[in-house]
Order: C-alpha cells, then structure tokens, then sequence
C-alpha cells in the first residue's frame, strides 16, 4: 500500500480544491451501525422502510423508536482516527470541502469546520406544524416529541423521496465541479443525489480516490482505491 500511500499524499499535497464525500462507512469504526453492512438492520426493518415520510406518518412511534435506538448508540461513541484526519486536513488546506451523507454529527465532533451534512442531523428535529427547528439531545427522547405550538417534532433529517436542502446540496455539486482532489470515504455510492457527487468530481477532472473495503459502483472511476479501513488510511494520508 505504501506506494500509493505516498502518490496520493503528493496529489493531496498539490490539490488545491479537495473534495471530501464520506457515508456511512467512516462511522463504522466508531461502532455506528451502517445501513447496508451486518448490524445495520433493526428490528429486522430495513432503513428504506423506515427512514420515509409515509412511514412516519403510517406509525410515527415507530420511527421514532428506531432514531430513539440510532441516537442512544451514536450518544455514547466518539469520532474515530478517520474523523480526526479528516479535520486536521481541513485546517491544513484553504480550500477544502467535506461532504457527508451521515447525521450522526461525527464530523463536527471530531473538530472539522465546515461540514456539508447532505442528509441533515439526527439531533436536530422540526415540528411538522411549524416547522420549528431545534436541537434536541435528550436520550432516551419522549416519544412522541412535540413542539410548544403541539405540532409532532420529527428528526430534521432527509427520508427517503424527500428532496436535499437546496441550498446545501447546491454547495456541494459547486465544489464537486471545482474539485482537482476527491476523495470518496465508506459510502456504497447506491444513495442519490449523493452518489452523483462522485461523477461530478470526475467530469471536472479531479483525481478520484476511493476507501472502502468493499467494491462500489463508484469504483469504477477512481483512479486508485484503497480497500483498508478509513481509520487505517486517512491518518497515514495525512502524516
Ligand atoms: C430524492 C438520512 C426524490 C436518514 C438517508 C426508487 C424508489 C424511491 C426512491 C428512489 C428510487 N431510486 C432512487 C431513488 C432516490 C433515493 C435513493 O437514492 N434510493 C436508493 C436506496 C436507491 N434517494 C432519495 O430518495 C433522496 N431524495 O431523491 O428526492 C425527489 C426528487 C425530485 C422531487 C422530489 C423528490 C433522499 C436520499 C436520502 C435518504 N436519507 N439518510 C437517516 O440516516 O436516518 S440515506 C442513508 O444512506 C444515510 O444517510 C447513509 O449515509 C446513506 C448512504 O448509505 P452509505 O452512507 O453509503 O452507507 P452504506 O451502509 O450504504 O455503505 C457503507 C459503506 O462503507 C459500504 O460500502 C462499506 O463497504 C463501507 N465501509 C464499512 N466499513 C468501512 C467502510 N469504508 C471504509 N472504512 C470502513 N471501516
Ligand atoms: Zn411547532
């Protein structure tokens, strides 16, 4: 591995718009279940059936039993190497851009900056009345929360058919297409608009890495993958 490793660290080195778009898998690490691996299922639910607004309003007990289980694990876990890389390469570079698909809040807890949180953040919720965002961290959750109009919160995260924040995601595709370095972390490039991410970042010519243990339909335009584990490469892609 180590004449890759030192390759990509010297494309790294001369980028001068890296791109960062990580999933699921760069929480692995820190015990977060991941939707497609073993021990992301719940219940035997599988998350397309739950993380839907029709879901939600079919057994809305339901829903929020499985965030109430996500949040409880992902309350008692800290960010991993890979995480920390992550928010050391941010203060190393002035144009940097982290992406993410996860909302377990990893990311900023490990100290990045910036972090654009495509999918929302599982502790923050928003009243489907008023739709009043706020933070909410208790653990367990009262289920069902409710707002002080006494509207039902609901997680502020994106479901399933439901559309990205516009704003947030048009950020991303912005950078993707600036991006000369991308870097694709733990995700099995299946989810879209996020995927697409990837392909944006190729289009512009950027140099295409992949981390994952796993093949992906994405690996199929990376110019190099590294099939270690996210916690094992970043911090020697970094040093
Ligand atoms: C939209 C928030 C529509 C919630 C998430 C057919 C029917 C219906 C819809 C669709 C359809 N076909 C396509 C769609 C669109 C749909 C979609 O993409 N579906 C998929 C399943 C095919 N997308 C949407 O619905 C999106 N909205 O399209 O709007 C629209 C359009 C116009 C007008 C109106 C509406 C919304 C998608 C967002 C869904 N919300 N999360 C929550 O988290 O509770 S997605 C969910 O999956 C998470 O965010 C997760 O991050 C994400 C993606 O999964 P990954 O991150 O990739 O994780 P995964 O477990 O899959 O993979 C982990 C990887 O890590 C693996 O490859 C593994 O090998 C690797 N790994 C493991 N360990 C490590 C590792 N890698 C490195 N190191 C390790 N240690
Ligand atoms: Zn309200």
């Amino acid at each position: 591995m180590n004449e890759l490793l030192e390759k990509i660290k010297e494309r790294l080195k001369s980028s001068r718009s890296p791109v960062i778009l990580t999933g699921a898998g760069i929480s692995a690490e820190s015990g977060v279940p991941t939707f497609r691996g073993p021990g992301g299922l719940w219940r035997d639910f599988k998350p397309e059936e739950l993380a839907t607004p029709t879901a939600f309003e079919k057994d809305p007990r339901l829903v929020w039993e499985w965030y109430d289980w996500r949040r409880s694990i992902i309350a008692g876990i800290k960010p991993n190497p890979a995480h920390y890389a992550l928010a050391e390469l941010e203060g190393r570079c002035s144009n940097f851009t982290l992406i993410t698909q996860n909302v377990d809040g990893l990311h900023r807890l490990a100290g990045s900056k910036k972090v654009l949180e495509l999918h929302g953040s599982i502790w923050r919720v928003r009243c489907i009345e008023c739709a009043k965002l706020s933070e909410n961290r208790d653990v367990p959750i009262k289920i069902l929360p409710l707002c002080e109009c006494g509207g039902i919160l609901r997680p502020d995260v994106v479901w399933f058919g439901e559309m990205l924040d516009e704003n947030i995601l048009n950020q991303a595709f912005e950078a993707s297409k600036r991006a000369d370095f991308m870097l694709v972390v733990g995700t099995s490039g299946i989810v879209q608009p996020a995927a697409s991410l990837a392909s944006t970042g190729r289009r512009a010519g950027a140099f295409m890495v992949e981390i994952n243990p796993e093949p992906t339909p994405l690996s199929g335009i990376m110019d190099a993958r590294f099939t270690e584990k996210a916690g094992d490469v970043l911090p020697m892609l970094i040093r």
